[in-house]
């Protein structure tokens, strides 16, 4: 349990699992799958939760250049100049794991639509004193730069449950760029929209930039 300067107190748990594989070949512990809960208490009486599982995987020392993933930058100093292979335990593929069953990530009101069954990313659940609820699951795309992993391209579905019945939905997309020894360089937002619903049907808020079934409920 910790504080910041604010007075918000916060739990924050993280479990690595690390490659055995990896320990073997390279003497390293090189984390395999890494599993983060933070859970938020802030001075206003709200509560975040925030869950998160991410899938590392590392080079074996037989891949060519051209077997290295895509989103590896600068993927030719990955090669042994010696070999003309990948050196080994070099960071070469990041994925999110599933953390819920279930999201309605189209906001449509349904939970079954394709990609809704155990969705890859980061889950928050937030609540206030007063009730109302949102809940939003961040899908990353990562690049790798210099053997690290770094955002690259960040999809956010939210939706909110107010206590005075109605909903919200949002969706943003951040764009990350990096410098060649990948310091952050700039952060874009695509973002394609907001909506918003009343529950008896009317449409409070509409902002969506990109095509949407908005459920009239
Ligand atoms: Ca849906
Ligand atoms: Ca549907």
């Amino acid at each position: 349990m910790g504080a910041d300067i604010f007075g918000n107190r916060y739990y924050t748990e993280t479990i690595n699992r690390y490659s055995r594989e990896m320990i073997r070949s390279t003497g390293q512990p090189k984390v395999e799958e890494s599993i983060f809960l933070n859970v938020m208490m802030n001075i206003d009486g709200s509560i975040s939760t925030t869950n998160s599982r991410i899938f590392y995987e590392y080079t074996k020392g037989d891949e060519k250049e051209e077997e290295l993933p895509g989103n590896i930058v600068n993927k030719e100093n990955y090669i042994d100049p010696v070999t003309g292979l990948a050196y080994i335990g070099l960071l070469k593929e990041v994925v999110d794991g599933s953390v819920i069953d279930k999201f309605d990530i189209n906001g449509d009101g349904d939970r079954n639509d394709p990609g809704e069954k155990d969705p890859s990313g980061t889950f928050i659940l937030g609540r206030d004193i007063f009730g109302n609820e949102s809940e939003s699951l961040t899908q990353t795309e990562y690049i790798i730069v210099n053997g690290q992993a770094k955002d690259d391209l960040a999809k956010t579905v939210s939706q909110g449950k107010n206590v005075d019945g109605s909903l919200t939905y949002t969706i943003r997309k951040l764009s990350y760029s990096y410098s060649e020894e990948g310091r952050l360089e700039s952060v874009e937002n695509v973002a394609i929209g907001i909506g918003s619903v009343k529950l008896n049907g009317i449409v409070v808020i509409m902002e969506i930039t990109y095509s949407l079934a908005l459920r009239t409920i």
